[in-house]
């Protein structure tokens, strides 16, 4: 497939910040768009983001050298713009913008093949093998702090996890219910009848410390009696909290050792609690491994996630497996910079052993391709934010691909 135009569009995003659209031509001048999302607790290992006028000179590069050329498949335009780039990190042609044209160009394929999204994808990364209904585990963030929100919370996410039971369209609706829930019992704790929220649609409300949101789901999950299908997962973003060798959490200094000690509390106070990602800074796999040994010993599933730690990215992914560092990892698309890199991520997770949680950012658009990815290669876990208004539009997505019908 030839491409005749690449052209960069600023759009906004969720948070009401600029990210981009990239659009693409084919040979008979059709349209095909990819709207890039944009994250705010970036990986330093992360692909770089090219602001709007930097991207549409890349972008303008990228037309000039790839129009009259074929591409065969999404590998093949992957490997052009990698190689035309030329650095570990796409600092001269932006992740952002290359994920694009590599995202709209999938869709591309797509159209031509009369096909979805996610089995091009399949095809092309997974073997073509994609039996039976995706019923991935849900990761909702229902609280906001860090980052993401202006309540002092030090840990940016407290989500939780749903399992399917029965149809997914139910699955969904009590993730909606429990979310309606939490936030009745946030309105008869704070008095207030207009709850704020946090960047992802969670509730962002004050806490005494950064305990008790943990303690508020834990509470309901018991008293709704849904401790057989919902779980409580934490986003650390560790990174955003480390200076000068020590943590601030909530303004205590802590020292790896003490937070340690700390999570290893709260693993023991909340037995919902199963999930912890990025709890140290991105440099020190050696703090998750032993927090991982640690966790051996509590009764239950329980998984420590790299996110800034591991950045969708094959290298990181088997350096931090064979350290024991981590059970599962996100994988999000622009940490890569290209959909070949994703999906390379995500295979080698897999053969390593390891949960591949397919993720969104907290800055999203109404590009809905964080599901297909993860229906294509048939992911463990997606996360996405609360089920509340932008956000809404991933969880239908999920409801539609759930069957893998057309
Ligand atoms: C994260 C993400 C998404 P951001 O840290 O996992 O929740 O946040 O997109 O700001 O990096
Ligand atoms: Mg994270």
């Amino acid at each position: 497939m030839r491409i005749k135009d690449v052209v960069v569009r600023e759009i906004l995003d969720s948070r009401g910040e600029t990210t981009i659209e990239v659009a693409i031509a084919d040979d008979e001048l059709r349209d095909f768009y990819a709207q890039i999302p944009s994250g705010r607790s970036r990986g330093k290992h992360e692909a770089a983001v090219l602001p709007f006028r930097d991207a549409e000179a890349a972008a303008a590069r990228i037309e000039r050298a790839i129009s009259g050329r074929d591409f065969e498949s999404i590998k093949d335009l992957d490997r052009y713009l990698i190689e035309m780039d030329g650095t570990p990190r796409k600092e001269r042609l932006g992740g952002n913008v290359m994920l694009g044209v590599s995202l709209a160009f999938a869709r591309a394929l797509a159209f031509e093949r009369k096909e979805e999204l996610w089995q091009v994808l399949n095809r092309e990364f997974f073997g073509g093998k994609a039996d039976g209904p995706f019923r991935p585990l849900i990761f909702s963030n229902l609280i906001n702090g860090g980052r993401h929100a202006r309540n002092g919370l030090p840990v940016q996410e407290y989500m939780v996890v749903v399992r399917p039971r029965g149809s997914y369209v139910k699955t969904v609706g009590k993730l909606l219910r429990f979310y309606e829930i939490l936030g009745d019992a946030l309105r008869l704790k704070t008095g207030e009848e207009e709850l704020p929220l946090g960047d992802e649609g969670g509730y962002a409300t004050a806490f005494e410390d950064a305990f008790e949101p943990v303690q508020t789901l834990e509470d309901l999950i018991t008293e709704h009696s849904l401790s057989e299908q919902f779980s409580i997962a934490l986003d650390i973003a560790a990174d955003s909290l480390y200076k000068d060798g020590a943590y601030d959490f909530g303004g205590l200094k802590l020292e790896a050792g003490t937070l340690r000690e700390t999570y290893d509390d709260w693993f023991e106070w909340a037995p919902h609690l199963m999930s912890i990602e990025d709890p140290f800074e991105e440099g020190a796999g050696d703090d998750f491994a032993a927090l991982r040994r640690d966790l051996a010993g509590v009764t239950g599933e329980k998984w420590v996630v790299g996110d800034d730690l591991t950045v969708t990215n094959p290298a990181l992914i088997e350096k931090y497996a064979a350290a024991g560092a981590v059970d599962a990892v996100i994988i999000k698309a622009n940490q890569a910079g290209t959909l070949s890199e994703a999906c390379e991520a995500m295979n080698k997770a897999s053969a390593l052993g390891l949960k591949r949680i397919v993720s969104h950012r907290s800055g999203e658009t109404e590009d809905n391709f964080l599901v297909h990815l993860a229906r294509a290669g048939n992911a463990e876990g997606v996360k996405m934010g609360a089920p509340h208004e932008s956000r809404v539009g991933k969880f239908n997505e999920l409801l539609r691909l759930e069957g893998g019908m057309v």
